[in-house]
């Protein structure tokens, strides 16, 4: 029996929906997120995204050949995607130089921690990280403004393209990778889920 990311879906609906619906999101929805909560998650996902494109890069490093179109397309969007969030904190009056709390810290040193593992497992939770986007940024339709942009990034025609690649990615090296491995990358999608709806809560918390 091989595992692939469908079925990864499939065997943790519960956990996989706690990642992608949350709180934040359904209250950017209604308009009632506050700056304060929004500004937090704006600074904090800024200080992710420059640790998940190394990590990105690193996975490039042991791609197969046959991989890097789809990753090098990903790196050249997290290139626009890294302008872009200091354009939004400009515009809000961020200050992106402040330390991280402590969630993102913890998955930002999970993301360092996967490079130890095989590459189907660094695969799988690639997918998992941008497919937690894709979803939690989509799923509740359209938002107003100032957050339809923010939909349109994660819920775009193109990255759901992309993200639907990296399955493809995923499940063609998960296809003959051994048992263990297969648990592996099991264990990281949990592991990313986990993170996902605790980074949505750090950001729900926020007082300041
Ligand atoms: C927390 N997960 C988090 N931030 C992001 N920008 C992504 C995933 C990208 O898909």
């Amino acid at each position: 029996m091989t595992i692939t990311c469908k079925q990864l879906l499939q065997n943790h609906t519960q956990v996989w929906q706690e990642a992608t619906v949350h709180p934040f999101l359904e209250q950017c929805k209604s308009g009632t997120i506050q700056p304060q909560q929004f500004n937090t998650w704006l600074v904090q996902d800024y200080l992710f995204v420059v640790d998940f494109t190394r990590m990105v890069g690193r996975i490039l490093a042991i791609a197969p050949p046959d991989h890097f179109d789809v990753i090098l397309g990903g790196l050249s969007a997290l290139k626009d995607e890294l302008i872009w969030f200091k354009e939004k904190a400009a515009a809000r009056q961020l200050d992106l130089n402040v330390q991280k709390q402590s969630t993102c810290t913890e998955y930002c040193e999970y993301m360092y921690s996967l490079a130890t593992m095989p590459y189907p497992v660094q695969a799988t939770a690639l997918w998992s990280i941008e497919f937690a986007y894709n979803q939690g940024w989509q799923l509740l339709g359209m938002m107003p403004e100032p957050y339809t942009e923010f939909v349109d990034r994660w819920g775009n025609p193109g990255f759901t393209e992309y993200v639907k690649l990296l399955e493809q990615q995923a499940d063609e090296v998960l296809n003959t990778a051994s048992d263990t491995v297969q648990q592996q990358a099991e264990s990281a999608f949990l592991k990313v889920a986990q993170l996902e709806k605790a980074f949505w809560q750090m950001a729900f918390n926020a007082t300041q």
